[in-house]
């Protein structure tokens, strides 16, 4: 599994050229894509900028010499690259398993180019088997919890080493067992127009380019 995550972050990597602005995704498949890129950084002497979407990819970014900046300084990336839990036949994303989904979005939608990463195991016919990660103000969330058990979403308060998740921003995150999501776009809207919500791991419409790890190699889906 690792050498499959390996290889698709080295893959994405290519994608990147001297003088971009990088989003960095969150992720243990992003773990060797920023790798991938600092090794470049290190040996071309590559000058790129980069936003991440979460702690801990700040710190990988760190570690493998990565310059970070924020969007106080730039407003738009050149290109985001980012792992995701399911991937569907229409290139539509479940994201949020490791609770950056917010940040991941606002960069991800900051992107010219948003490169998505996978192994195998991540692409399905039908989005919905992972429980969709939904990030909600912790205020009321009770409230919110109620709205998506009748849209069919059997939502569970995310927790944590006996503790309530927090995610970067301060929110909670439900984790909504819809089993299948037929309609990707309109479960979206849906939800997000629950008060409360702050956004979905339903990542439509943004991507077109997903590089698969296939039996030791990649493949590239688009759209
Ligand atoms: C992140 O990558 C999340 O959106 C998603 O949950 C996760 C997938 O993690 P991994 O690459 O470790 O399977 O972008």
């Amino acid at each position: 599994m690792n050498q499959s995550k390996q290889l698709v972050g080295q893959e994405a990597v290519k994608y990147i050229q001297d003088g971009m602005k990088v989003g960095l995704g969150s992720g243990s498949t992003v773990y060797y894509m920023v790798k991938a890129l600092g090794e470049r950084v290190k040996a071309e002497g590559l000058n790129v900028v980069a936003i991440s979407t979460s702690e801990v990819t700040d710190e990988w970014a760190k570690e493998f010499g990565i310059p970070l900046t924020d969007f106080s300084y730039i407003q738009e990336l050149d290109i985001a690259i980012d792992g995701a839990d399911e991937v569907d036949d229409n290139l539509q994303l479940i994201k949020g398993g490791g609770g950056a989904l917010f940040r991941e979005k606002v960069v991800a939608a900051a992107a010219k180019e948003f490169i998505v990463i996978v192994d195998e195991s991540k692409i399905v016919s039908t989005l919905g088997k992972f429980p969709l990660p939904v990030e909600i103000v912790p205020f009321g969330w009770e409230v919110v919890a109620r709205k998506i058990e009748k849209l069919g979403g059997a939502p569970k308060l995310r927790e944590k080493a006996g503790e309530i998740f927090v995610t970067d921003n301060g929110n909670y995150i439900l984790d909504c067992a819809f089993e299948e999501i037929h309609d990707p776009v309109a479960t979206h809207e849906q939800l997000i127009a629950l008060v409360g919500v702050v956004e979905t791991g339903l990542f439509v419409d943004m991507t077109k380019k997903v590089i698969v790890a296939d039996n030791g190699s990649t493949k590239l889906i688009t759209k």
